[in-house]
């Protein structure tokens, strides 16, 4: 494993706020590239490095990450010290890769598609990762109401990073319905020293009005 300092390329109106928390929860040195939309991300030195053009991405040493829960989970085994794997019980290994796939995959899927008024119509539910959009705010809604007090258990791990996000940004647009559940979580998740840290820094880098 390399020693260097993890770089991140980000925008700070981006999912690469998810990434910087996971940073911040980590406690490693890092280093900020910030990137503008548009012709900042097709740069050809970016799309080397991620040739979708998007961030967040993150370089460390070799090793070039893109995908934002993947980022969470490298992270995680990157620096194990930081604690934010599962604990070793299937249970818990088995909610860490569950939930974070759940809403890489089915939450993300269909809050997009709702967004855009392309859900799949009711009787094609079985063809789509996330059934329908009703059925998928159920049962990510239990996944939060049975972390105890985290998704894997006593443990807070990357997968509260990525999910927690998930569930406060839709609660932040309204992409996801309001539910006392969804809101007790990210309350716990923002009493976090990380995420608050993480936040302050992305605020900081936001373009002025001006
Ligand atoms: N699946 C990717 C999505 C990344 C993504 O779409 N990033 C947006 C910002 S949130 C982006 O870079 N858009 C710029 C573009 O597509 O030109 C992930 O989860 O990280």
């Amino acid at each position: 494993m390399t020693t260097d300092a993890p770089v991140l390329y980000t925008n700070p109106m981006s999912r690469g706020r998810i990434a910087r928390w996971m940073l911040e929860e980590t406690g490693c040195r890092y280093r900020v590239e910030l990137l503008a939309y548009g012709a900042g991300m097709k740069a050809p030195a970016f799309l080397a490095l991620n040739p979708m053009g998007k961030v967040p991405t993150l370089v460390h040493g070799d090793a070039v990450v893109t995908e934002t829960a993947a980022i969470c989970a490298y992270l995680a085994q990157a620096f194990p010290d930081a604690g934010l794997l599962p604990e070793d019980a299937a249970s818990a290994r088995a909610a860490y890769f569950r939930w974070l796939f759940f809403a890489a995959g089915p939450v993300e899927a269909a809050v997009t598609a709702k967004s855009l008024g392309l859900l799949a119509p009711a009787e094609r539910a079985q063809m789509a990762g996330y059934g329908s959009f009703e059925q998928m705010v159920d049962t990510l809604e239990r996944a939060v109401s049975d972390a105890a007090p985290w998704i894997t258990g006593a443990r807070f791990t990357a997968a509260d990073v990525y999910v927690g996000s998930q569930v406060a940004w839709g609660q932040m647009f309204k992409s996801l319905p309001a539910r006392p559940a969804f809101a007790a979580y990210v309350e716990r998740l923002q009493a976090r020293p990380a995420w608050q840290r993480a936040n302050a820094a992305d605020d900081a880098a936001m373009p002025s009005p001006a």
